[in-house]
């Protein structure tokens, strides 16, 4: 297994809306496994390829907590929502690639997915809270959608901006070493 990169706003790459798998193979698997490492180190919930800079429709979710007995870890390629429930639940969402904000979105409560697994088999998958909320956010980003999109521009905007000033920041310190 290997860790990834994370890509963080603002990025062109994360505006990009990634390409269907056509097939699940190894390759693909050991994307997803090592997208699986990344995302616990980092530690994150769930992660989207297009954030380790991989433009194609995979992601990977685990929300099972820390005390868990074992992890539940769920690796999606070509994930379609077949169905969402009426009514919405908020979740104080946070993003890798947007480290250290945080804000509430309101989404569908609960969902049917569809995807093909790691064994290139399609399967389909009812889930509600936690889980549905972290689906949802992880296939915006094959839309090149973040959950700062679900803001106001003035929100966005002032997290953007301090995004920017915190890279440039670190840039300096970086070149100064
Ligand atoms: O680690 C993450 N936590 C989180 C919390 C609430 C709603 C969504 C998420 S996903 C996020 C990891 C991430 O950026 N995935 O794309
Ligand atoms: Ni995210």
């Amino acid at each position: 297994m290997a860790m990834l990169p994370i890509i963080t706003a603002p990025d062109p790459r994360l505006k990009q809306v990634a390409k269907p798998v056509e097939r699940v193979d190894a390759r693909t698997r050991k994307l997803m496994d090592d997208m699986l490492e990344t995302m616990y180190a980092a530690p994150g919930i769930g992660l989207a390829a297009p954030q380790v800079g991989v433009g194609q429709r995979i992601i990977v979710v685990d929300v099972s907590p820390d005390d868990a007995p074992e992890r539940q870890p769920y690796r999606m390629a070509n994930p379609q929502l077949l169905w969402v429930s009426e009514d919405d639940a908020t979740y104080n969402e946070g993003c890798l690639s947007v480290p250290e904000h945080y804000a509430d979105v309101a989404r569908p409560r609960a969902i049917r997915v569809r995807y093909v697994d790691e064994n290139d088999e399609i399967r389909e998958l009812e889930a509600e809270g936690l889980l549905a909320t972290c689906i949802q956010h992880e296939m915006d980003h094959l839309e090149g959608i973040l959950f700062i999109d679900h803001l106001t521009a003035l929100k966005r905007n002032i997290i953007l901006r301090k995004l920017l000033k915190a890279r440039k920041t670190t840039d300096a310190e970086v070149r100064a070493g």
